[in-house]
């Protein structure tokens, strides 16, 4: 290229990027910007000025009401006294454990309501549960339990329809007890009522339940007083621009969803927000917009604000010291939420108001009544997170981009050379040649197959980015081939659409049409395509990020797609659009999964999300900025989506956009690898800032990071599997640790790794002190010198030293982790190293740990070939103890994630274990003995081998509650005891 051909193409670039240094707020709509919204929030403006007047217009009719035998599902009609000639279908699923299903549709109506939503979220068709039913005058009673034997009864009230969840006694969901519900029914233009001036009608019936069976004579329609006196963009809107043309007109679907008895709701990503969802309605609201959801690219958003990003996932908890209840209410089209607590004293609970676009009513109640319940009740609904390799836990090291081939080595050299471990290096959109992925720039990357085998040769990998927009260029064999399927999504007229991204005009796939389905997964096959095909110049140790997937369209309202564009069966993008990147990351994962044989677990990092997306890898909360207040919002937002069953999920470590200074990227860092998915990223403005590049004393800070999340491989591996299995989340706000202590509910900025380890990250600029909250009466050892600390079941504030190297982190005391702690290039050099085995032990001198182990790549684990350890530590004598290692396997329910009982396929002699025979604990190390042990045995059968071991006397105050000072340490080295035999060590 010559230079001016080379300055035209950074022009064109510069013009494409968004401008720097802050969201462009104007750029998304406000509830009052987007007319469902709008219509929704004005329904409840109007409700709340009538007061006790208002009563919703929906009843479910006795006519017609049938129980299926079973007592699994009801099936009724439900009339809106608004509308005499419409009606509308209520289902009342019965599902397992508790749960029950609701949803609704209009009958016979001009056109389709989008029902498609559950298809692409959950797992697999819901067994159907029973319940026993009883039938009154004005209630239908179903009554369930939930797996752990608590009672839960489902009250449907017939007029006005309302419906409630009651569990022991208490009711803890309900449905339309604001009277909020409106499903806006399909119509013709011309058609539409002429509006009726408000307040002409009583709303409410004039007595019992055959008033309303009655209604009012259409010339009298109290439209006007529940649906306002406009049609507000009703048949086409207008923003930024753009026209929505709305072909279907209006049908959004308002319903106001109360928890009388929560303090707090958590959930609903995904938004820079705090766990505990600030109020938007008042009385003292945080946020004036409603929360929302639809996934958009919003470049350096804002870090409190409860505006849209990337994913959505709408599930939330409800919580308070009595219980956890979620609800899940799946819709594919953009939804706004209000959040409120009413004043109405204390006990008044949370209400809230969900207004979505379009699409029926699928709304599952979730009756907890624990967070861990939840969890699992969540997992059986959309599916268990998935295991990934080993490497994906490991450091990647990304940033927009690595130039050339030679770049991409000298960075591995580099790390090497500060003997900073990495697993994983990047690939931006630059190295696709005119951004068509899957065709290598050769002018930077001459030999891609070559640089990969160098990257692989210390067992690290590469991830390069696919995007979803496809260049269109005859030249383009991905697109011609979409084209020539007729996979690509359509405009309101039938035509291929163009949209506007980083290679210029671009078409965009269907991932709803399954025609692109084997299609696309063919393009990541190994081997054997042909130029022009495939992709030829890729290797097994190549995986894939996928950004971008909103989908996001420069030029598009909102830079994303119209929501008059068609998909696959004719619906609207409108329908689909937060479950379009899902599918995107599906497929691609399914790619990776089939291109190897026998196969590998795929690694494909998503933008976007939705519920289901945990089946298919990992997320990461987008273009943040290199600010102190992005770092920090990361924690709420990436705990948010641990309890919303993203498991897999980090914040770009650095910040994206910026430059920050040696200590902030330090202090990043420290926080980073306490992210599940730990990757350093930065903007194509920005300084390079590879933590090699750091002076002392930081890089060598940075590199203790980066070896204490090594360190901790095994803990996190061990997590991701419990994720896996129950859907319990690897990291874990207080309120899921504790949840009945009230102190920690709205905390967020401290956390729990699985429940053994706590920490605080440190989140400000020259901070050398952190306040930390204990909320049990329970002992924790700081990780960094063994300082004992003890809390208190009313809540404890301790103060700790965190100078720029020292991480306020700490052993809980009750639990054993394992570590490794000889620091390697790459996490699959760690696969025989031995094992260090910490015993916190608690105040009544007892522990309990797991480790889970397998090959860290094949499925081989799901036909039994693993490793999982259950360590104990119980009491031995007066004052030693006994620490035991017990196979896991044959105890544990394990049926989420391999779909049969593990242990009828496992056998402790297994081919992995055999592998491993030879990984052993090299030493063990106990804090909290406080008395020195006069020996110490590894037994085995009737053999016993006496051991060496170091007691040293701790400084702490023994006996008192507030005891403060270091622990007394016992270490036993190489107690001769393998990681994958049960064994036994008596210290007394
Ligand atoms: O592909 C470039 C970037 C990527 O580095 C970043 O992580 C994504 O969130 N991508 C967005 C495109 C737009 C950046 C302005």
């Amino acid at each position: 290229m010559t230079f001016a051909v080379v300055a035209l193409a950074l022009l064109a670039l510069v013009a494409l990027l968004p401008p720097a240094h802050a969201v462009k707020s104007h750029d998304f709509k406000t509830c009052a910007q987007s007319a469902f919204c709008r219509r929704g929030r004005a329904l409840a403006a109007r409700a709340a000025d009538a007061g006790d007047a208002w009563q919703s217009p929906y009843s479910l009719l006795h006519d017609g009401l049938d129980i299926d035998s079973a007592g699994s599902t009801l099936r009724g009609r439900v009339h809106s006294a608004l509308y005499p000639h419409i009606s509308f279908s209520l289902h009342v699923h019965v599902l397992p454990d508790g749960l029950f299903r609701i949803s609704m549709d209009q009958v016979d109506g001009l056109r389709k309501r989008y029902d498609e939503a559950a298809r692409w979220a959950l797992h697999r068709d819901p067994p159907l549960g029973t319940a026993k039913w009883s039938r009154g005058e004005r209630h239908i009673i179903a009554r369930s339990t939930t797996s752990e034997g608590g009672e839960v009864e489902l009250h449907i009230q017939y007029a006005p329809l309302r419906i409630s969840l009651w569990q022991d006694g208490k009711e803890t969901v309900s449905l339309n007890g604001r009277g909020l519900l409106h499903m806006e029914h399909f119509r013709v233009k011309e058609d539409a009522p002429a509006p009726v001036p408000v307040p002409a009608v009583d709303p409410a019936p004039p007595s019992g339940e055959q008033a309303v069976l009655e209604p009012p004579a259409p010339a009298q329609r109290p439209t006007a007083w529940f649906e306002g006196a406009e049609e507000d963009g009703y048949w086409s809107e207008s923003f930024g621009g753009h026209t929505d043309s709305k072909p279907k007109g209006p049908e959004s679907l308002s319903l106001d969803i109360t928890f009388p008895h929560a303090q707090h709701v958590y959930g609903i990503p995904e938004h820079a927000a705090p766990l505990s969802l600030p109020t938007t309605q008042p009385p003292g609201n945080a946020y004036t917009e409603p929360y929302r959801l639809y996934n958009l690219d919003v470049f350096e958003y804002l870090p409190d604000s409860p505006m849209a990003l990337y994913g959505s996932i709408p599930l939330m908890h409800a919580h308070s010291a009595a219980g956890t209840v979620a609800v899940l209410f799946l819709t594919g089209a953009e939804t706004w939420i209000d959040v409120a607590r009413p004043e109405r004293g204390a006990g008044a609970g949370m209400s809230t108001h969900w207004v979505t676009e379009s699409g029926i009513l699928d709304l599952f109640l979730l009756p907890g009544p624990s967070p861990a319940a939840l969890f699992k009740q969540y997992t059986a609904l959309t599916g268990p997170s998935a295991l990934p390799q080993l490497f994906a836990l490991g450091y990647h090291q990304c940033r927009w981009n690595y130039i050339s081939s030679r770049d991409v080595l000298d960075v591995q050299r580099r790390f090497d050379d500060a003997r900073m471990p990495l697993d994983v290096t990047w690939l931006d959109v630059e190295y696709a040649e005119e951004k068509k992925y899957f065709v290598w720039d050769k002018a930077n990357f001459p030999d891609p197959r070559a640089m990969l085998a160098a990257v692989a040769e210390p067992r690290r990998k590469m991830v390069a980015i696919v995007d979803p927009h496809l260049k269109k260029t005859a030249s383009y064999f991905v697109y011609t081939q979409a084209q020539q399927r007729d996979v690509l999504i359509k405009k309101s007229n039938g035509q291929e659409y163009e949209g506007w991204c980083w290679p210029g005009a671009s078409a965009y796939a269907d991932f709803f049409h399954p025609d692109s389905w084997a299609w696309w997964r063919g393009l990541f096959r190994l081997g054997d395509a042909k130029e022009g095909e495939g992709w030829t110049d890729s290797t097994k140790d190549l995986f894939i990020w996928n950004d971008m997937n909103e989908p996001s369209v420069f030029n598009g309202p909102e830079i994303t797609m119209p929501k008059d564009n068609l998909h696959h069966g004719g619906w609207e993008h409108r329908d689909v659009h937060n479950i379009n990147g899902m599918l995107f990351q599906k497929q691609t994962a399914l790619a990776l999964t089939e291109r190897e044989h026998p196969a590998k677990r795929p690694f494909v990092l998503s933008r976007s999300f939705y519920p289901g997306s945990q089946k298919y890898g990992a997320v990461w909360t987008g273009d943040n900025g290199g600010t102190w207040a992005h770092m920090k919002v990361g924690i709420p937002m990436t705990l948010t989506l641990a309890v919303t069953g993203m498991s897999f999920a980090g914040a770009d470590v650095g910040g994206f956009f910026g430059n920050p200074s040696p200590e902030m990227l330090t202090r990043w860092y420290q926080l980073g690898i306490f992210a599940t998915f730990f990757r350093g990223h930065a903007h194509i403005d920005t300084k390079r800032r590879e933590p090699y590049l750091l002076e002392d004393p930081y890089r060598s800070i940075v590199r203790d990071a980066l070896e204490l999340r090594y360190a901790m491989l095994p803990v996190w591996y061990t997590l991701m599997h419990e994720a896996s299995v129950s859907g319990t989340p690897p990291i874990r706000p207080h309120y899921v640790v504790f949840p009945k202590h009230e102190g920690g509910f709205a905390i967020d900025d401290q956390f729990y790794i699985g429940d053994a380890m706590l920490v605080k990250p440190v989140t400000d600029a020259g901070v050398t002190e952190t306040a930390v909250y204990l909320p049990e009466d329970q002992v924790y050892y700081s990780y960094s010198d063994y300082t004992l600390h003890r809390g208190s079941a009313s809540g404890t504030h301790i103060t700790v030293a965190s100078p720029l190297d020292t991480i306020p982190l700490f052993y809980r005391g009750g639990h054993i982790v394992p570590l490794r702690l000889r620091p390697r290039r790459s996490s699959p050099l760690m696969a025989h190293d031995p094992f260090t085995l910490v015993v916190a032990l608690s105040t009544k001198r007892t522990a309990q740990g797991e480790l889970y182990l397998d090959d860290g790549e094949s499925f081989a684990y799901q036909q039994g070939e693993l490793v999982w350890r259950q360590f104990t530590a119980t009491k031995a004598g007066k004052k030693g103890i006994r620490i035991a290692s017990l196979d896991k396997v044959p105890t544990h329910p394990t049926e989420t994630v391999y779909d049969v009982d593990l242990s009828s396929k496992y056998s402790a002699q297994n081919e992995y274990a055999k592998s491993i025979e030879d990984v052993r604990v090299e030493r063990i190390v106990v804090l909290g003995l406080s008395a020195a042990p006069s020996t110490v045995h590894a037994v085995s059968g009737s053999a016993k081998v006496a051991l060496e071991f170091k007691w040293t006397k701790g400084s702490h105050a023994e006996g008192k509650k507030n005891q403060e000072g270091v622990a007394s340490v016992l270490v036993v080295k190489d107690p001769g005891v393998g990681i994958t035999k049960d064994w036994e060590i008596v210290i007394e």
